[in-house]
């Protein structure tokens, strides 16, 4: 009995909770991570991050740190004065802004000689978590539509399995 309300309860929460409101966690390197003498302007070519994404940046802690700097401070492998670095080893980064990024280690030379250096483009968020019922949005969105409908299909049958037993 209570187990048929549960599960309506979660038939229900996935027809009608849109699946992909989270951003994406990109692991900065993969599973290099973020270490010495990796290209990480090839690595970022052809990734779209868009506001909402989170960057991730793995190393050992004491080894590297993360600093977000501007493109004068990329270009010259130093952060502004006061620029605070991250350095917890597992640095997430929020992408909370459109527009460009740039990241170096602040470690001695690891930015200028050693190649710790991230540029990234981010883009604004385009997907609505709540698509409006116009004509394209709905062709769109037609993929999703039968989970839905079959989620629904699931809500009332686990009703009238709740009303049943
Ligand atoms: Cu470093």
């Amino acid at each position: 009995m209570a187990s048929s309300i549960i599960f309506v309860t979660l038939a229900l929460v996935a027809a009608f909770v849109p699946v992909s409101v989270m951003g994406t966690d990109f692991m900065v390197g993969d599973d290099k991570g973020w270490t010495l003498d990796f290209d990480y302007l090839a690595w970022a070519e052809g990734k779209q991050f868009y506001v909402g994404d989170n960057l991730v940046f793995m190393y050992s802690e004491g080894v590297h740190n993360v600093l977000k700097v501007n493109g004068t401070g990329f270009q010259q492998c130093a952060g502004p004065a006061g620029t605070v670095a991250l350095a917890t080893g597992n640095d997430v980064v929020p992408l909370s802004t459109p527009g460009r990024k740039w990241y170096i280690c602040g470690v001695t030379t690891h930015c200028a000689a050693r190649n710790m250096k991230l540029a990234i483009t981010v883009l604004p968020k385009t997907a609505s978590p709540t698509p409006a019922p116009t004509a394209p949005e709905v062709s769109a969105a037609g993929g999703s539509i039968a989970p839905r409908f079959y989620a629904l299909i699931m809500a009332i049958f686990g009703i009238i399995a709740a009303v049943i037993v």
